[in-house]
C-alpha cells in the first residue's frame, strides 16, 4: 500500500481518490475507487470538511456518465454525406476553411459565443472560454446567466456596486430563513455553495425558523416550518409589502451599517402602495400573515432573506432580487453573521481599502436587432434568435456554443432551433450530440469529468465557509481537453495557424494574471522578479499554474517566499486531499462597497426607473388572476438539459409531467395519467396530466430540460423517455428589462384535454 500524488491511496491497482463533484454548485467532496481504467465505487468523503460525506444520486452517476457509449470521444465533422468522425486537426481546419470567408464578408461582428452552465463547473472552460470571447471579439455574448441569475448581479452591482460579489445567507448562523423561489432539497442550492443544504435546513428548524415562499409544496417547503403559496410572478409585491409593513411598524433598523446606507426614505416613498391589503388577492397572501412575517423578521436576534430561481427568472426578477436584499438591510442583517454576509475565498487578498468605487453600469450597448441593452457584457439570452435571423449589418453568421445547449434551454426554443439552421458555421464544444449539437458543422467533445483535474474557481465566493480544495484527474487520456480545445479554437477564430503550440494562450493569460498582481501594491509579491515567480510556476502546467499562483498569492499562501508556511497547491494536495477549511463567513462592509457614493444604495436611478413599470403592472393585473401560470420544477436526478442519458438516473417513473391541481383538473376536464395539450404565446406541447394538490390553483408545473424525441439527437437512453421540451412554450418576449434575463416562469398558457 502506498500514496503517490494527490492523495491517493493504492493497494496492487486499486485505488482511492478525492474529488469535488462537478455537476451541480454544492461541489460535494467524493471518494472514488478505481481498480485500473474502471471505477469500482463513488461515494460521498467523509473526510471532506465541508460536504462531510454527502451525496446525492448523481454524483455516483459520474461513473455511468464516463462509460456512456453515446458520449463523444473524438470530433464531428458535418458532411455532405453527413455526420463524419475526425482527427482533431481536421475539426480545427474545417473550422477555419468556414470561418475565413465570413469574417472577410462580414467581419468580426457577425461572430457569437454562447456560454452554458457547465462552463462554470468545469475548470477549462471557465479559465479557458474567455480566450474564446476575446478571439471573438464582438458583442454578440450570450450565456446561462441570462436564463438564471442575472437579476441578482444586477441588483448587487446597482445596491453594492459588484455584480459579481453575491449575498449569502449565513446559514449555519442564522435564526430565521426566509427562502423565496428555491428548492435546495432538489437543487442543492444556487448562488450559494452549501453541500447538504438539506441536513444544514434541517439543523436551522430545530433551532430556528426557516419559511418557504413558492407556488408549488416542494420537498423543502415540507420540511419549513411554514409554507406560503404565492402566485407566480408577484413575489416584488408581497417583499414590498413586507418593507411597507417594517416602515409602518417602525420596525427599520439598519444597525451598524446606518452611516453607509443611503436611500432609506426614498425605500419608504416607493413602496408606500404596496400595502399587506392591497397585495394580498394578487399574490394570494392575506394581510395578517404579511404583517406576521415582517414582525418575524424584524424580531428574529439574525435574520437573512434569500431569493433564487423562482424570483429572479420572472418579469420582475431585477426589482424582486433588490426587494430581498433591501429587506436584509433594513432588518440589520446585511454583514451580519447569521445574517447575509460575503465569502472571501482562500485565493483571494483583499487590497485595504476604503468604500467607494467605481459603481456598476448598465447598457453600455445594445442588441441590434430590438435594442435589448446588454448587463454586464453580455445580451439577453431570449434574443440570441432574433440577433441571427434579423438581416443587417452585424447579423450573427458564425456561432460558438461552448457548454450549452439554447435549443432546450433558452426561451421560445423552437425559434432558436430554427435560427440555428440558418448560421454559415455553428461549432459546439459538448460530449453529446444534443439537440443544439445536431445542427453543428463541427462538434468538439472534451474529455470527461474523471479525465480532468478542477478547482472551484466558479463557487468559491458563494462559499459558506472559506474553502480550497484542489480535485486531481483520476485517469489519463488522449483526448483534448476542455483547457486544450477552447485554446486551440481561439487561435483558430484569430486566424493564427493551425499547428500553432495552443500553449501560447496560456502563456498570455498567465503573463496577464502575473502582471496585475505584480502591480498591486498590496500583493505579497509587489515588485518581485517575474521570472523568478514563473520559475517557481514552472513545476505546473496550464490551470496548475493558475491554482498555484492564486493560492500562493491568496490570503493563507506562501506569497512565494513571503510566508514559507503558507499554502501551495502542492500542500493542499500532500497535506489536504480532502480539502481545507478556514472557517466562517466574515465582515467585509462597508469596505467592500464599491458603490460610487461609497454606500450601499437602497433607491438606485434605474430600479426607480423601471418600478413604473412596475406599479403599471400591479395595476393591470387587478384583483385576482384568471389565466393559469406555468412554473418550472427542478428534478433531483437531471440536471438541466442533460443527464437523462443515464439509465442509472431515469429508470422508474417518468417524471417529465404537467401538474394541475384538483380544481383546475375537474374545471379543465384533464385526467390524471392522460394528455394535455399546454399552449403558450409561442408554442404548444402535448404532455402526460399529474393531478396533485402540491401546486396551487391557478398554477401548472412542468420540467425543463427534457424533449429527446427529436431526429438527429444522440442520446439513446434518453430517447427511451423523451419527455417534452418546456422551453417550446416560455416566451422571449418576456424579460426582466432591467437584466435582460429571460422569464421562466409565471408564463400565461391554456391547458385543454387532448
Ligand atoms: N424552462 C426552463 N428553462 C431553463 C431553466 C428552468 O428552470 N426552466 N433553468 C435555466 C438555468 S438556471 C440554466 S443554468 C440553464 C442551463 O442550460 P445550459 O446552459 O444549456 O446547461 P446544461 O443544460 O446544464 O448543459 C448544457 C450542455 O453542456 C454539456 N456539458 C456537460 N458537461 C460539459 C463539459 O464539461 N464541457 C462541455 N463543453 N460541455 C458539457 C451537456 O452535454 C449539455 O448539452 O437552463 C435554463 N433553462
Ligand atoms: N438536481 C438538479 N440540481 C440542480 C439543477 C438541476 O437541473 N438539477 N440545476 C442547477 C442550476 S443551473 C441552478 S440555477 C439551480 C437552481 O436552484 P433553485 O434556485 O433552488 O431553483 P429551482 O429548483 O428551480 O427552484 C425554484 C423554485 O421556485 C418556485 N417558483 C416558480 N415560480 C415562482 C415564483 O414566481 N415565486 C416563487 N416564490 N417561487 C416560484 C418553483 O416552484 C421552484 O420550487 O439548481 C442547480 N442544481
Ligand atoms: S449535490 Fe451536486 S455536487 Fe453534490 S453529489 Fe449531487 S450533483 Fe454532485
Ligand atoms: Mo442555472
Amino acid at each position: 500500500m502506498g500514496t503517490d500524488a494527490a492523495g491517493t491511496t493504492a493497494t496492487d491497482d486499486t485505488k482511492t481518490h478525492h474529488r469535488a463533484c462537478p455537476l451541480c454548485e454544492a461541489c460535494c467532496g467524493l471518494e472514488i475507487t478505481t481498480k485500473g481504467d474502471k471505477v469500482v465505487r463513488i461515494r460521498g468523503d467523509m473526510n471532506d470538511p465541508y460536504s462531510k460525506g454527502f451525496i446525492c444520486p448523481k454524483g455516483s452517476a459520474l461513473k455511468q456518465l464516463h462509460e456512456d457509449p453515446d458520449r463523444l470521444t473524438s470530433p464531428r465533422i458535418r458532411t455532405e454525406d453527413g455526420w463524419k468522425e475526425a482527427t482533431w486537426d481536421e475539426a480545427f481546419e474545417e473550422i477555419e476553411r468556414r470561418l475565413g470567408p465570413i469574417v472577410g464578408q462580414h467581419g468580426r461582428q457577425a461572430l457569437g459565443t454562447v456560454l452554458g452552465n457547465p462552463t462554470v463547473h468545469n475548470l477549462g472552460g471557465l479559465l479557458y472560454g474567455r480566450s474564446v470571447l476575446n478571439a471573438v471579439g464582438s458583442t454578440n455574448i450570450f450565456s446561462a446567466s441570462t436564463v438564471d441569475q442575472m437579476p441578482k448581479h444586477v441588483s448587487a452591482g446597482l445596491m453594492w456596486g459588484r455584480p459579481d460579489l453575491f449575498p449569502l445567507p449565513d446559514l449555519d448562523r442564522t435564526d430565521y430563513l426566509l427562502m423565496l423561489g428555491a428548492n435546495p432539497y432538489v437543487s442543492n442550492g444556487s448562488l450559494l455553495t452549501v453541500p447538504d443544504f438539506p441536513g444544514r435546513l434541517e439543523a436551522l428548524r430545530k433551532r430556528g425558523t426557516f419559511v418557504v415562499v413558492d407556488p408549488r409544496r416542494t420537498k423543502t417547503a415540507e420540511n419549513a416550518t411554514e409554507h406560503l403559496t404565492i402566485v407566480p410572478g408577484t413575489d416584488s409585491y408581497w417583499l414590498m409589502a413586507l418593507i411597507n409593513t417594517l416602515f409602518a411598524e417602525g420596525l427599520v433598523d439598519v444597525g451598524r451599517l446606518a452611516p453607509h446606507v443611503s436611500g432609506v426614505d426614498q425605500v419608504q416613498e416607493l413602496t408606500a402602495v404596496y400595502t399587506p391589503e392591497s397585495v394580498a388577492d394578487r399574490c394570494g397572501i392575506d394581510a395578517a400573515t404579511t404583517r406576521r412575517i415582517a414582525r418575524e423578521l424584524a424580531a428574529a436576534p439574525t435574520a437573512a432573506v434569500y431569493g433564487r430561481m423562482g424570483t429572479h427568472t420572472v418579469e420582475f426578477g431585477t426589482i424582486t432580487s433588490w426587494a430581498t436584499d433591501v429587506l436584509n438591510v433594513l432588518t440589520g442583517n446585511l454583514d451580519k453573521p447569521g445574517g447575509i454576509m460575503f465569502n472571501c475565498a482562500p485565493t483571494q487578498n483583499l487590497t485595504p481599502s476604503s468604500p467607494g468605487g467605481r459603481g456598476f453600469k448598465l447598457g453600455r450597448w445594445t442588441g441590434r436587432a430590438s435594442g435589448r441593452p446588454e448587463a454586464k457584457g453580455e445580451l439577453p439570452a431570449a434574443t440570441l434568435a432574433e440577433e441571427i435571423t434579423t438581416p443587417g449589418e452585424g447579423a450573427i453568421k458564425a456561432l460558438f456554443v461552448l457548454a450549452c445547449n439554447p435549443v432546450r434551454s433558452f426561451p421560445n426554443s423552437n425559434r432558436i432551433d430554427q435560427a440555428m439552421q440558418e448560421l454559415d458555421l455553428l461549432v459546439v464544444v459538448d460530449p453529446y450530440v444534443t439537440a443544439t449539437a445536431r445542427h453543428a458543422h463541427v462538434i468538439l467533445p472534451p474529455t470527461s469529468a474523471l479525465e480532468r483535474s478542477h478547482y472551484d474557481f466558479g463557487f468559491e465566493a458563494n462559499m459558506i465557509r472559506s474553502f480550497a480544495k484542489y480535485s486531481p484527474a483520476i485517469f489519463e487520456t488522449d483526448g483534448l481537453s476542455e483547457e486544450q480545445i477552447l485554446s486551440r479554437l481561439a487561435l483558430v477564430i484569430q486566424g493564427q495557424p493551425i499547428d500553432t503550440d495552443p500553449v501560447v494562450v496560456h502563456n498570455m493569460m498567465m503573463g496577464q494574471i502575473v502582471d496585475q498582481e505584480l502591480s498591486r501594491d498590496s500583493s505579497p509579491i509587489h515588485g518581485r522578479d517575474k521570472a523568478e515567480i514563473f520559475e517557481e510556476l514552472a513545476p505546473w502546467e496550464w490551470s496548475e499554474q493558475i491554482i498555484d499562483f492564486r493560492l500562493r498569492v491568496g490570503q493563507h499562501g506562501d506569497g512565494f517566499g513571503a510566508n514559507p508556511a503558507g499554502l501551495t497547491l502542492r500542500k493542499l494536495i500532500d497535506e489536504y486531499p480532502s480539502g481545507a477549511d478556514f472557517g466562517p463567513l466574515v465582515q467585509r462592509f462597508p469596505d467592500a462597497i464599491k458603490t460610487v457614493s461609497g454606500t450601499v444604495e437602497l433607491a438606485p436611478q434605474p430600479i426607480i426607473d423601471d418600478l413604473a413599470r412596475h406599479t403599471a403592472a400591479f395595476e393591470a393585473l387587478g384583483q385576482a388572476n384568471e389565466q393559469l401560470l406555468l412554473i418550472g420544477r427542478r428534478q433531483l436526478k437531471t440536471v438541466n438539459s442533460w443527464m437523462h442519458n443515464l439509465n442509472v438516473l431515469i429508470k422508474g417513473k417518468t417524471d417529465c409531467t404537467l401538474q394541475v391541481h384538483p380544481d383546475d383538473a375537474s374545471r379543465l376536464g384533464l385526467i390524471d395519467g392522460r394528455s394535455a395539450q399546454v399552449q403558450s404565446r409561442v408554442g404548444m406541447v402535448v404532455a402526460p396530466v399529474e393531478v396533485t394538490d402540491e401546486v396551487m390553483p391557478g398554477v401548472v408545473c412542468l420540467p425543463h430540460g427534457w424533449g429527446y424525441d427529436e431526429a438527429g439527437i444522440e442520446m439513446y437512453t434518453a430517447k427511451t423517455k423523451p419527455g417534452v421540451n418546456s422551453n417550446a412554450l416560455t416566451d422571449d418576449a418576456a424579460l426582466d428589462v432591467l437584466s435582460g434575463n429571460c422569464a421562466l416562469n409565471a408564463i400565461p398558457v391554456e391547458v385543454t384535454a387532448s
